[in-house]
């Protein structure tokens, strides 16, 4: 089993579960929800819409996950999570550290063995780098990842990486 980060576009990661940063709305967004319903296709809103009717007629809540197919991405499904929005005040670590949890839980029960992450929380909703990856790592290390052999941190800048490559170093050593 591991878990590794590197430097790469989430939408051409070969991997059974792609986790996204959404938003409540589950109706998709700019940074990498925008990305991921561009590459995926209208399959991936039409049954984001569908989700959000049937199971969350009052949006995801912070820190939850929930799953749809993936459209036309290299993946089987996609596992929408929604961060707390620091610039909105949102400054709870633990809600930023449920959605790796309730991801992986969600990820765990469709049995998907490969799950790829974005640095959630990190773009829009104003995580700064380092917190967003220890908190990220930290999470996805004592998760107890029943049947999942590879979880990846697919980061977007260099920055990025470096935050997470540290993190994972420190939880290590
Ligand atoms: N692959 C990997 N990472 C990416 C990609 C990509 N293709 N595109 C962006 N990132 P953000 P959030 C990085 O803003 O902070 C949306 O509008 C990005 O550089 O996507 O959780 C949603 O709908 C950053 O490091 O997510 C919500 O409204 C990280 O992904 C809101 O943004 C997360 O940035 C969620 O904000």
């Amino acid at each position: 089993m591991t878990v590794d980060a590197i430097l790469g576009d989430l939408t051409v990661e070969p991997a059974d579960a792609l986790v996204n940063a959404a938003n409540s709305s589950l109706l998709g967004g700019g940074g990498v929800d925008g990305a991921l319903h561009a590459a995926a296709g209208p399959e991936l809103l039409a049954e984001c819409r569908r989700v959000r009717a049937s199971q969350y007629p009052e949006g995801l809540p912070v820190g939850q996950s929930v799953a749809t197919g993936a459209g036309r991405l290299p993946a089987r499904w996609v596992i929408h999570t929604v961060g707390p929005n620091r610039t909105a005040g949102q400054t709870d670590e633990s809600l930023l550290s449920a959605c790796y949890t309730s991801a992986l839980d969600v990820a765990c029960g469709l049995g998907a063995t490969t799950v790829a992450f974005p640095a959630v929380g990190a773009g829009v909703y104003g995580w700064d780098a380092t917190t967003a990856a220890r908190v990220a790592v930290d999470a996805v290390l004592a998760h107890p990842r029943t049947g999942i052999q590879r979880v990846r941190f697919v980061l977007f800048s260099p920055r990025l990486l470096q935050a997470f490559s540290d993190a994972l170093d420190a939880a290590r050593a």
